[in-house]
């Protein structure tokens, strides 16, 4: 697998708009001889001769013509992000200049980038492992501080670090075990079956513990999908505005405002809340759009991961609010009591039998917002967590701590059943190759597609 390509790779890496400056980047063994043929340096200067980390004054020639002037910077193989040779020229960032410029990377020989293949060469390199790749991409798109702090340290390799201590225990129980498969009795002293089984117990609580960090590090990563929910008029909008800080969503005070669902993401203590407000739901509608943003409405909550149920507090509970109840079964809810600052007139909302925290907010008067986020925090931060140690993210890297676990579990029973060690040793072996598929170790390709496919092009 860990073969250098011989050709040379192109994107633009900035995105696609106005901007300041953008970097069309190339990649491979022929970057220089490339630059060469359509950068002129102001210094007359021969490309192949640059240094390796010095960046060049020039311009962009097409044949005769001025295409822009640039900054060009040269990294040499292996001290580049992808160990390879690699150009960057910052162009003037509009979409003339940099496609014009890309263009001339392809005429002059390079091939356009696939997603994700800069950093996936990093690692067909030996410069990161694949876990560290796939910290690239959540870094990019983390969405809060803490978010970016949990790609951080993977990306500094303290997933790898754990992992690779692992494996390092397991290789030498199944050295021992594989000593004593070769070797007949006589000539090695006899295993001990008790501390065998100790150690690889002791592997097992190490991967249990990372598998534990979970919950908390795919919410910091992906976000909690929250839908406001609620019949019309009770203040959805007015809490969407209220928590965003803007007044994103039109708030009236005629019934049935809302149509269209509309999203933002907030930070809650670091944790990315994806919100969406919807159409007030009521059961009896005769408008036509309000019917189908009333569907759609329903289908956001069935999606989403937590449910602000918003009720109207100076107003009694109406069959409106019961009949959103029945929609809420298994779903993660928190009773929202809006518009406290009126008359209080909602009565006892245990009636509805929604085993869920409440809480009184004015969303128009921005009092108990801090009492609601606490309170979402709480439901989904359970333990004391420190972001920036470092906590399990992937789906991918949980499913084959899960495997490993399952092999160990295995490897335990046959030896607590004094099978042969040959049984033992198979699935310990199996566990270790679970483990390094999470590095990376002998990726196959359908694995690097699909990760590397999530990129965006030109990282
Ligand atoms: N007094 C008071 N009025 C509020 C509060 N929150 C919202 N309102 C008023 O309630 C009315 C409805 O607010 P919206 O935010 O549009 O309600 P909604 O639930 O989004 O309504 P639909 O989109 O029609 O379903 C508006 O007149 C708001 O000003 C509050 O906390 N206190
Ligand atoms: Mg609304």
């Amino acid at each position: 697998m860990r073969c250098r390509a011989d050709d040379t790779i192109v994107a633009i890496s900035t995105l696609a708009g106005f901007a300041g400056i953008g970097i069309v980047r190339l990649s491979g063994p022929a970057a220089l001889n490339i630059a060469s043929k359509i950068f002129h340096p102001k210094s007359k200067k021969k490309i192949k001769e640059l240094s390796a980390n010095t960046v060049h004054l020039g311009k962009i020639i097409d044949g005769k013509k001025f295409v822009d002037e640039v900054l060009l910077t040269v990294m040499k193989a292996p001290k580049s992000y992808t160990r390879e040779d690699v150009v960057e020229i910052s162009c003037h960032g509009g979409p003339i200049p940099l496609k014009k410029t890309l263009e001339l990377c392809v005429k002059y020989g390079a091939r356009l980038a696939d997603p994700g293949e800069f950093t996936k060469r990093a690692y067909l390199n030996g410069r990161i492992d694949l876990s560290q790749a796939e910290a690239v991409c959540d870094i990019i798109e983390a969405k809060t501080e803490a978010a970016l702090s949990c790609a951080v340290s993977q990306l500094s390799g303290a997933l790898s670090e754990e992992i690779n201590r692992q494996k390092s225990e397991l290789v030498d129980i199944l050295a021992t075990l594989e000593a004593a498969i070769d070797y007949s009795e006589d000539e090695l002293p006899a295993i001990d079956g008790k501390e065998v089984l100790g150690k690889v117990e002791k592997i097992g609580i190490a991967l249990e513990k990372i598998l534990l960090t979970f919950q908390t590090g795919k919410i910091f990563r992906d976000g909690v999908r929250t839908a406001i929910i609620g019949k019309p008029n009770v203040g959805k909008s007015s809490l969407l505005n209220a928590l965003v800080g803007q007044n994103r969503a039109i708030v009236t005070e005629i019934p049935g405002t809302t149509r269209d669902i509309i999203e933002e993401t907030i930070d809650i203590f670091g944790i990315p809340l994806i919100l969406t407000d919807t159409a007030g739901i009521r059961k009896h509608s005769t408008d036509v759009v309000e019917k189908i943003g009333i569907e759609r409405a329903q289908e956001t909550l069935q999606s989403a991961d937590l449910v602000l149920f918003v009720l109207d507090s100076s107003s009694e509970l109406s069959h409106e609010d019961f009949h959103i109840v029945e929609l809420l079964v298994s779903k993660k809810v928190i009773l929202v009591l809006n518009k406290s600052d009126l008359l209080k007139k909602i009565g006892d909302v245990s009636e509805l039998e929604i085993p869920a925290p409440v809480v009184k907010i004015s969303a128009s008067k921005n009092e108990g917002l801090d009492e609601l986020k606490k309170i979402i925090y709480n439901l989904f931060v359970t333990s004391d967590i420190n972001t920036s140690d470092f906590l399990l993210t992937n789906t991918r890297h949980k499913i084959l701590i899960e495997n490993a676990l399952g092999s160990l579990e295995k490897a335990v029973a046959s030896i607590k059943d004094g099978l042969s060690e040959e049984f033992t040793a198979t699935d310990l072996r199996s566990a270790l190759n679970y483990l390094g598929e999470i590095t990376g170790e002998v990726p196959t390709e359908e694995i690097l597609d699909r990760i590397f496919s999530n990129f965006c092009v030109g990282k």
